[in-house]
């Protein structure tokens, strides 16, 4: 099964962004979306709701201190920040919280998101990011271990998400198809 189908075939179909997010899932910009998206669709395959928004530590350093550092106090219990370049945002965004901050390196024009990832990754002791791949996994894996996070205190939560891993497993052919490219 191709990663299209398997986000075609949502555990939970109904949820989007809502009221009550658990999950905060901001981007330093608008053209951080095209891989932040990909986070998003996973969260709504797994039924937990979120909300996105543009926070850029760069341009928008005040808005980017009011949410983080509001963010537990109206019920958010992880944060997803996605940036590229010289992508301060999740770190900039764990300092102001002590929320779970799971950092995505968005790819890059100039040098492929290795800057992205070198800017995320490398955190001083005392101010943790969790990091993840460059671009569209890291994304949709940001997505998934905020689940993992979740369903230490949701059993409900780690049913849908060992039923995602189940169908996932279930979705891997036992030998190549020699029809494909
Ligand atoms: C970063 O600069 C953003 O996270 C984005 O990945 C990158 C480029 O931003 P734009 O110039 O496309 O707005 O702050």
């Amino acid at each position: 099964m191709s990663d299209t189908e398997l986000d075609a075939e949502p555990v939970l179909p109904e949820t989007a962004e809502t009221a009550s997010p658990l999950v905060g899932l901001i981007m330093g910009s608008q053209s951080d979306w095209a891989t932040m998206s990909h986070a998003a669709s996973q969260l709504e395959t797994l039924g937990i709701p979120y909300e996105t928004r543009i926070t850029s530590a760069h341009r928008t350093p005040d808005r980017l201190r009011d949410y983080a550092d509001s963010a537990q106090r109206r019920g958010l219990r992880v944060i997803i920040a996605g940036a590229g370049g010289a992508a301060h945002l999740p770190g900039m965004c764990a300092a102001w919280t002590t929320l779970p901050v799971l950092g995505v390196p968005v790819e890059s024009h100039a040098l492929k998101g290795m800057d992205s990832l070198l800017s995320i990754v490398q955190m001083p002791a005392g101010i943790p990011v969790g990091t993840l791949a460059i671009g569209r996994a890291g994304a949709a894996n940001a997505a998934l271990l905020a689940a993992s996070i979740l369903s230490l205190a949701d059993p409900a939560l780690r049913a849908r998400l060992e039923a995602w891993r189940a169908l996932q497993t279930a979705s891997v052919a036992d030998a190549p198809s020699t029809d494909a490219p």
